[in-house]
């Protein structure tokens, strides 16, 4: 079992996705206003860069904030019952026969595609370390790699305790940030696959669902359908296979599919479905038959995931990372002034006023001692909050599997068939369970650091607002809240499937009792076996738990710290730095006004373009 973050998922209450994209809708535009940001970035850098040593954070900062305008990751699942030609449609994506695929269940731990300067692969542990890795760039090599950890056959039951694998390619698709995920098929190999997969969901951006004509859709496919509208912020379908069908019949099948949808599955009759031949567009692809891809439908898909959904979640991350880039400029110019008065302002007032900001620091300094032990307590209180959920959990998880074998008893089981029903019942349940566990904490966590975050802020604004007061410079108050953020990584949960429970003693004189106290040995034999089962289960999850909520504290006060630290030296550490220079009496002096002068006119000028992206 591993979670790897606390995703904080994005829920559009699931609506399904509708609109289509339409040629001519802004095609470039997208690629155009990135490139122009890109610009500004190099810009801005470049200006930044000619102020000098000191200003070296800020610059690393506008270069991490461009590196994210390139990378801006999209994830998107692909999702369906097992055969319905998942790997085989990424696969054609990325022009490469990558992925196994098969005539049997295969697909049996998710893949995470995504760019990368050559071709390899990584296993991530259920701890988040590799256990695996391939770097060789050989598309063959690669297939027997992936063949030897993402298929059920070669890794039976995960016994390699796999959580998901990341695969590094160069296809151009994927050079904006797009990730495709291969995830497992429902309804095949593992019960709690599907749990899995739900889990999963509200942390991606997308998903594509595959059917295909043939066999049509199932009951297994629509429950789960059902249960995916509501987790994942965008959707639409792909009907496989097409090359079986001919025309009528596809249309036949497109009508009968949103038919379904709609009736069963609760879906608006304008969702998107996309008709292709993955099968046929993987051959045009290696061959680089432009029309035949075109024919196989797979162009239309590659089509809309590149530009479409791409561009939509690249305005939230140009508009998020304008904001991040004006207020480091704003910082910079801030610092720019404050060195310019320092070096203007008669001395004798200078020194005045430099007491006077060191004793507002000194008031921080003992705020933020405050700050920390208000955060130990929240701290605290929500440790104590998961202890009772596990308590409670404990408690439903007992109940629950008594029941479950309460009912197994009663129509008379034999000892295998009541272990292998609560066998399955297991990770169904701890599955649920974890996902929604981590739903609570995410709400909690983040309930609970929000006072902190503004607190934080506050303290960051007070000592730049007593610079800008005290030194008689303009104040700009940040657009973005800098002290915390979470990342939103997508986690796979995996549980590995182990025999939990001893074999029961069936000496022979144990075959000699009679029906009813066999039974009852047997009640009292499985009872303290889920006794043990649910308390190892829920110690898992407690811990897993434990760790995150240490790990978001932790990250949270030593970004405070740093930020903190970063202010002060920009603010107080800038005025120290301009009155020594004064002492020097140098001609360095007139010469730094002069740079400084020039640098920030045009540094508020990049700040005007970047507000107005
Ligand atoms: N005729 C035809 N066969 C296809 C097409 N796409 C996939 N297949 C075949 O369908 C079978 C299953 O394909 P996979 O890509 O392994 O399916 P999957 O959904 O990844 O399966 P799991 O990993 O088991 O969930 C393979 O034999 C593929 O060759 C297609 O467009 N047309
Ligand atoms: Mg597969």
């Amino acid at each position: 079992m591993s979670y790897k973050s606390y995703g904080t998922s994005s829920k559009n209450g699931g609506a399904a996705y509708s609109g289509r994209y339409k040629e001519g809708d802004q095609k470039n535009n997208g690629n155009s206003t990135a490139d122009k940001m890109y610009n500004l970035f190099d810009e801005a850098i470049e200006y930044v860069d000619s102020l000098g040593i000191r200003f070296m954070n800020k610059k690393k900062k506008l270069e991490e904030l461009q590196q994210r305008l390139m990378e801006g990751r999209f994830h998107l699942a692909v999702l369906g019952q097992f055969k319905r030609g998942k790997s085989t449609l990424l696969n054609a994506l990325l022009g490469d026969s990558l992925l196994p695929s098969s005539v049997l269940p295969l697909t049996a731990i998710p893949t995470f595609i995504q760019a990368g300067d050559s071709l390899r692969a990584e296993a991530l542990s259920d701890d988040g370390t590799v256990s695996d890795k391939y770097t060789g760039n050989s598309v063959g090599e690669m297939k027997v790699f992936l063949s030897k950890i993402v298929t059920e056959e070669a890794n039976p039951e995960n016994r390699l305790g796999i959580s998901h694998v990341n695969v590094f390619h160069t296809a151009q698709l994927l050079s904006k940030g797009l990730v495709l995920i291969d995830t497992p098929g429902i309804g095949s190999t593992f019960i709690h696959n599907t749990e899995a997969t739900l889990n999963f969901l509200p942390q991606c951006d997308a998903a594509v669902f595959l059917i295909s004509a043939d066999p049509p859709i199932s009951e297994v496919e629509l429950n789960f359908l059902e249960r995916v509208r509501s987790r994942v912020p965008r959707l639409f379908f792909i009907l496989n296979k097409v090359d079986y069908l001919s025309d009528r019949e596809k249309e036949e099948s497109v009508q009968f599919f949103k038919k379904i949808l709609r009736e069963e599955a609760g879906f608006d009759n304008d969702v998107l479905i996309f008709c292709v031949s993955a099968l046929k567009g993987l051959d045009a692809k290696k061959s680089s038959d432009h029309n035949k891809w075109s024919e196989s439908g797979m162009a239309e898909v590659e089509e809309h995931l590149g530009n479409f959904l791409a561009k939509e979640k690249a305005a939230v991350l140009r508009k998020a990372l304008s904001s991040k880039a004006t207020d480091i400029l704003a910082n910079v110019l801030m610092q720019i002034n404050l060195i310019v008065r320092s070096l203007q302002m008669p001395m004798d007032e200078l020194e005045e006023r430099q007491r006077t900001f060191e004793e507002k620091i000194k008031e921080v300094d003992y705020q933020k001692v405050v700050a920390g032990d208000l955060l130990t307590g929240d701290r605290k209180r929500l440790m104590e909050f998961l202890e009772n959920q596990a308590e409670d959990l404990r408690h439903k998880g007992r109940l629950h599997f008594e029941k479950i074998l309460e009912q197994i008893l009663e129509a008379n089981a034999t000892v295998d068939t009541a272990r292998e029903t609560l066998l399955k019942a297991l990770p169904v349940f701890f599955e649920r369970e974890l996902g929604e566990m981590s739903q609570v904490f995410n709400v909690r966590v983040t309930e609970v650091l929000q006072p902190h975050q503004r607190r934080a802020d506050e303290l960051i604004e007070t000592i730049r607002k007593t610079a800008a007061e005290l030194f008689e410079i303009p104040y700009r108050a940040p657009e973005s809240s800098g002290a915390f953020e979470m990342t939103r990584q997508p986690y796979w949960t995996t549980q590995q499937r182990r025999s939990f429970m001893n074999p029961i003693p069936e000496g022979a004189i144990y075959k000699l009792l009679p029906h009813r106290i066999r039974k009852l040995r047997i009640k009292k034999y499985l009872t303290e076996e889920i006794e043990f089962m649910v308390f190892q289960n829920v110690e898992n999850l407690r811990w897993v738990t434990l760790q995150n909520l240490n790990q978001a504290f932790r990250r949270f006060s030593l970004k405070l710290a740093e930020l903190l630290q970063e202010t002060i030296t920009a603010t107080h550490g800038a005025i120290q730095e301009a009155s020594a220079k004064r002492l020097e009496q140098s001609q360095a002096v007139a010469e730094e006004l002069e740079l400084f002068e020039t640098v920030s006119a045009k540094l508020e000028n990049i700040m005007k373009r970047f507000d107005g992206e």
